[in-house]
C-alpha cells in the first residue's frame, strides 16, 4: 500500500472512518456531466446565438462543432474522472441525418439514437433537458406566453421530450432525469406577473397530461431568480418552482447560481428533502452573477457536498453540473470542474458527521468548531490520490499532461 495512503487511513480511522469503504462509495455516486461544456451551449439544431439570458464568455480555440467531436471530448474528460456518470444532454444535441431536420417539437427518440449508442456502450443513463432557448420562437416568452401559437409550440417540445426521456430511461435501463427550465421574464416591472405565471403552469400540466412512467423519468423544474436581459421578473422564480413540483409530486432542481448572492443552496438542501422525496442539484458557479463558472474547490462546493453527505439521502439525490466556460480548454474546464466536485464529496464522505451532530446536539460548539476547523487539515489528499489510482484516473496533476496532449493532438486542429 502507498505509503501516504497508509498514514491517511490510520488518521481517519481514528475519528472512526474506513477510508477504503469511503472509496467504494464515492465510486457508486453518479455525477450526471452535462455536455453544454464543450461546445458553449451551442447544439446542433439552431446556429444562431445563444439566448435566454445565459451567456458563455470566451473564444478559446478547439471547440467541438460536431457529435463526433463533441462525443471525443465527453469521452477524454470521463478517462481523467473517476467514478460513476450520467450524461446530461440538452434538446439542441439532437442528432439528425444529412438532409433530415425536425423543429423542437417534432423531436423524436431516433434523433437522440446516436447518444444512446454512446451512453449504452459506456454502461450511462442518460438525462435531459428541452431547450426552450436559442431558437427563433425563444425570442419572448415561452412556456408562458401570451401567443397561444408559441405557447403550444412550447409546450409540444416538451411532450415530445418526455418521450424522448423515457426512451433513454427504456433503453439503458436507468431513470432520466427530465429537467425543465424556461428563460421566461422581463427585463422591466412588469404590468401583470400573475398571468404568465398562470400560463406557465398550464404549460407544464399540458407537458405532464401526456403521462409518463414516474419510475423512469423524474420531471424536474428549476427556477432561477434572474437572467441577463431578464432583470426584474422570471416567471419561474423559486416560490413558483417550490409551489409547482410540491402541488404535482415532481421533482424541485436547484442550481446554486439561481439565488440572489447571499443566499446559499447548502442551507435549502434540507428542508427540500424533508418535504420532497426526491431533489435534483445544478451544481455551478456564480460569480456576481449566475456566470456559470467552473466548479472550484470552495466552501459552498464543499457546503453543498457535505449537505448531501450528511443528510443520509444521497441516494434521493441527483447531481448533476451546470457551467461553461469558454475562456480557457473546455475540456480541461470540464474536468477541473467534475474532479473538485467529486473532491468535495470524497471530503463530506471523510467527515464523521455523526460526532459532529453529537456535539452540536450536546451544545459543544466550542469543541465542534475546532473538530471541523481541525478536519480541514487531515489528508484528505492522500485518499484523493489513491482513489483516482483504484479507479484508473491520472492521479494529481497528471491528468493535465493528457488534457495537453489532447489539444495539441485533437483540439487544436479544429480550425
Ligand atoms: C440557466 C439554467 C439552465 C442552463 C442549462 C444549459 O440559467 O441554469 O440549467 O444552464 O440548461
Ligand atoms: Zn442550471
Amino acid at each position: 500500500m502507498n505509503q501516504e495512503y497508509a498514514l491517511a487511513k490510520a488518521k481517519y480511522e481514528s475519528i472512526g472512518i474506513d477510508t477504503d469503504a469511503v472509496i467504494e462509495n464515492l465510486k457508486k455516486v453518479p455525477v450526471s456531466m452535462h455536455c453544454w461544456q464543450g461546445d458553449d451551449v451551442g447544439g446542433f439544431d439552431f446556429d444562431g446565438a445563444l439566448s435566454g439570458g445565459i451567456q458563455t464568455t470566451g473564444n478559446y480555440p478547439g471547440k467541438a462543432r460536431t457529435p463526433d467531436e463533441l462525443m471525443a471530448d465527453i469521452d477524454k474528460v470521463l478517462s481523467l474522472d473517476g467514478g460513476a456518470h450520467k450524461l446530461n444532454l440538452h434538446a439542441c444535441y439532437a442528432i439528425f441525418e444529412k438532409g433530415e431536420y425536425a423543429d423542437r417539437d417534432a423531436i423524436e427518440p431516433k434523433h437522440f439514437a446516436k447518444w444512446v449508442e454512446f451512453a449504452k456502450e459506456r454502461g450511462m443513463g442518460i438525462d435531459f433537458n428541452p431547450t426552450f432557448f436559442s431558437h427563433p420562437k425563444a425570442n419572448g416568452l415561452t412556456l408562458s406566453s401570451p401567443d397561444e401559437e408559441i405557447r403550444k409550440f412550447w409546450v409540444r417540445h416538451g411532450q415530445a421530450c418526455l418521450r424522448i426521456a423515457e426512451y433513454f430511461a427504456n433503453e439503458t435501463g436507468i431513470p432520466c432525469v427530465m429537467n425543465i427550465w424556461i428563460p421566461d421574464g422581463y427585463k422591466d416591472i412588469p404590468a401583470d406577473r400573475y398571468s404568465p405565471r398562470a400560463r406557465f403552469a398550464k404549460s407544464l400540466d399540458e407537458i405532464l397530461d401526456i403521462g409518463y412512467d414516474r419510475e423512469k423519468v423524474l420531471v424536474c423544474l428549476e427556477s432561477k431568480v434572474f437572467g441577463i436581459g431578464l432583470e426584474s421578473y422570471t416567471v419561474g422564480s423559486a416560490e413558483f418552482g417550490l409551489g409547482y413540483v410540491l402541488s404535482r409530486g415532481i421533482v424541485p432542481l436547484m442550481d446554486n447560481g439561481h439565488y440572489h448572492p447571499t443566499e446559499v443552496v447548502s442551507d435549502k438542501i434540507s428542508s427540500m428533502l424533508l418535504f420532497s422525496k426526491k431533489l435534483a442539484l445544478h451544481v455551478t458557479r456564480s460569480v456576481r452573477w449566475d456566470s456559470d463558472h467552473v466548479i472550484r474547490l470552495d466552501d459552498e462546493t464543499k457546503e453543498i457536498a457535505k449537505e448531501i453527505v450528511a443528510s443520509g439521502r444521497i441516494d434521493d439525490i441527483a447531481i448533476a453540473l451546470d457551467y461553461f466556460d469558454a475562456s480557457i480548454n473546455r475540456v480541461a474546464a470540464w474536468t477541473i470542474g467534475l474532479r473538485n466536485f467529486r473532491k468535495a464529496l470524497l471530503i463530506a464522505m471523510l467527515t464523521p458527521h455523526e460526532q459532529l451532530k453529537a456535539l452540536q446536539n450536546e451544545g459543544n460548539y466550542t469543541e465542534l468548531m475546532m473538530r471541523d476547523e481541525e478536519l480541514k487539515s487531515y489528508p484528505w489528499g492522500a485518499v484523493w490520490n489513491e482513489y483516482c489510482e483504484r479507479c484508473g484516473v491520472a492521479v494529481g496533476e497528471s491528468f493535465y499532461d493528457d488534457i495537453v496532449k489532447y489539444e495539441k493532438e485533437v483540439l487544436s486542429k479544429r480550425v
